[in-house]
């Protein structure tokens, strides 16, 4: 594990409030503690007039077929973030043993076949206009690239398949948990190898139940590939000193499942080898359900980062200069996920992100 302390840590925490958590894990801390400062134990935030905001704003694509825009804006103060601790690959010091398999699709009949709630012209409908709002690149910061859209329909539909799965197997999802017996609202599983929350490194089994888990799908690495060469395509194209990444052979995908009161709060990805921060190997994460706000910046300072909704369909590629960057998802936007595609793949309200990194 490269990376010394901090790995996948804010910088500063807050006194600790209910969790028994070692000191220096990310999951000690809230975005909203990150906002308010170590000392603060209030839930609210005022103002949003800080001179720290930066505004940025780069091209979207709207729901309508009209001049597609983006918004990366800055966070702002005004903003509510809640009180919960971070979730999912934040904050787990056990497990939930003996609970049943938590399943991220509703109910389906005995057959495994999905039940449609809506016509099949009412989903065919929508899906044809989510095709008409064509899928676009958006270059964020030097080694930060979002590519709107990425994710074909079957594609989505085949990963929350396959997640749901794996999900409801051995070295499936389990809800983090405080030592305390505090939950936390979102689901964790990894693949390839286990990250371990509590000693914030990787193994081949993960310390509660020895399970190994699955492998990452060959059909998972197949799209991280095409995504990185989409990307690439996308940063020769623009030419001048932008840095193209370094192509990424993952073996490790953490998959989080975000319920709709899910959050992340800032923090750095540095769990992994020192080889592969310096050739700034890419992450490259996934975007399926509800969408997500999603926060970056140079610090973990919430005041002064950027903001851009991933929705489902979305591939975020972060690396080479951008490799070390402070994230996190401030909120997950509720009944934002395409009908069609919680109607096909029966995925419960919430959001599915699966990062793939190399170790
Ligand atoms: O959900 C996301 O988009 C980010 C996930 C993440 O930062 C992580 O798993 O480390």
């Amino acid at each position: 594990m490269a990376g010394g302390d901090g790995i996948r840590t804010p910088a500063t925490f807050p006194p600790l409030q209910k969790a028994r958590i070692p000191r220096g894990s990310f999951h000690e801390k809230s975005l909203e503690q990150q906002k308010k400062g170590p000392s603060s134990s209030s839930l609210s935030v005022s103002s949003n007039n800080s001179p720290l905001q930066m505004a940025t704003q780069v091209v979207q694509p709207q729901k309508s077929l009209e001049s597609p825009q983006h918004m990366v804006t800055p966070v702002g103060l005004s903003e509510s973030l809640g009180s919960r601790s971070t979730p999912c690959s934040s904050g787990s010091v056990g497990s939930d043993s003996g609970a049943a398999p938590f399943d991220i699709c509703k109910k389906r009949d005995n057959k495994c076949s999905f039940k449609l709630s809506r016509s099949l012209l009412e989903i065919n409908r929508e899906k044809r206009r989510e095709m008409e709002q064509f899928s676009k690149e958006i270059y964020l910061r030097p080694g930060m690239v979002l590519l709107k859209k990425f994710l074909k329909h079957d594609d989505q539909v085949d990963i929350i398949t396959r997640c749901q799965k794996l999900g409801v197997g051995s070295g499936g999802f389990y809800t983090p948990g405080y030592r305390d017996g505090a939950k936390l609202s979102l689901q964790m599983m990894c693949l390839g190898k286990n990250w371990d929350p509590n000693s914030r490194s990787y193994g081949d089994t993960r310390p509660f139940d020895e399970a190994q888990p699955p492998s990452i799908p060959e059909v998972f690495r197949k799209i991280v590939k095409d995504a990185m060469q989409a990307s690439n395509d996308f940063l020769k194209k623009k030419g001048g000193d932008v840095e193209e990444l370094p192509p990424l052979s993952p073996d490790i995908c953490l998959v989080n499942f975000y319920t709709i009161s899910g959050k992340l709060g800032l923090h750095q990805d540095k769990d992994e080898t020192k080889p592969s921060f310096d050739k700034g190997l890419p992450v490259v994460s996934f975007s399926l359900g509800d969408t997500a706000e999603f926060l970056y910046g140079d610090t973990s300072n919430v005041d002064k980062a950027s903001k851009v909704d991933l929705e489902s369909g979305d591939v975020l590629i972060f690396g080479g200069k951008s490799r070390l960057i402070f994230h996190g998802v401030s909120r997950i936007k509720p009944n934002t996920a395409p009908n069609w595609l919680t109607d096909k793949a029966e995925l419960r309200p919430g959001r599915l992100n699966l990062t793939f990194r190399q170790h």
